[in-house]
C-alpha cells in the first residue's frame, strides 16, 4: 500500500502536472472540472489528463475509504447494512456481486459502488483510470471504489485478485462511506 501510494499514485500526479505545465488556464481549474469536461481540454493532452488526472482522482478517493481492520471505522453501521440489504438483498449478495464485478474487470480498472440520482445503489466497473463520476455526475456518485489494477495487489497477492478483494472487505472505512452517501 505504501508503494502504491508513494510510487504509483505519485506518478499520476507528476504526469498530470507535466501535461498541464504549458496550460496555466487549465491549472486554475479543479481536477473535477477537468475530468467532467474533457472536451474542453486540448486534444494534445486530453489522453494524459484522462489517464493521469483520473488516476489522481481515483486514488485520492480510494485511500479515504480504507481503514485499519477491526477499527471502529471498519465496523458496518446499521444504516449501511439496511441500505445494502435493501439494494442487494443481503450483505453476502452485495459482496458476491462486488467481487464478481472486480474479478470480471478484464485488465486494469476499478470497481465501484455508486449512488444513482434516484437514491438506489449500483455496482459498476470502469476501465483504466476513467472517471465517470468525479465526484458526482448524472451517472451517479461514487460511494465506494476498489482499485483492481495489478499494481494494487501483485506485491502481496501475486496473481490472486480474489484474495485481495476478500481482504478489501475487512478494511472498508464505513464511516467515510456514510459521508459519501450524503
Ligand atoms: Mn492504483
Amino acid at each position: 500500500m505504501k508503494i502504491h501510494h508513494t510510487k504509483h499514485h505519485q506518478a499520476y500526479i507528476d504526469k498530470l502536472n507535466a501535461a498541464l505545465e504549458k496550460y496555466p488556464d487549465l491549472q486554475a481549474k479543479s481536477l473535477e472540472e477537468l475530468l467532467t469536461n474533457l472536451d474542453a481540454v486540448p486534444e494534445a493532452i486530453r489522453g494524459a489528463v484522462r489517464n493521469h488526472g483520473g488516476g489522481h482522482w481515483n486514488h485520492s478517493f480510494f485511500w479515504q475509504i480504507l481503514a485499519a481492520a477491526d477499527s471502529n471505522e471498519a465496523k458496518l453501521p446499521d444504516e449501511i447494512k439496511l441500505l445494502l440489504e435493501k439494494n442487494f438483498e443481503s450483505i453476502e449478495k452485495f459482496q458476491t456481486q462486488f467481487k464478481e464485478a472486480a474479478l470480471g474487470r478484464f485488465g486494469s480498472g476499478w470497481t465501484w459502488l455508486i449512488k444513482k440520482s434516484d437514491g438506489s445503489l449500483l455496482i459498476t466497473s470502469t476501465p483504466n483510470q476513467d472517471v465517470s463520476f468525479a465526484p458526482s455526475t448524472s451517472s451517479g456518485q461514487a460511494v465506494l471504489g476498489l482499485d483492481v489494477w495489478e499494481h494494487a495487489y501483485y506485491l502481496k497477492y501475486q496473481n490472486r485478485r480474489a484474495d485481495y478483494i476478500d481482504a478489501f472487505f475487512r478494511v472498508i472505512n464505513w464511516t467515510k462511506v456514510v459521508e459519501n452517501l450524503t
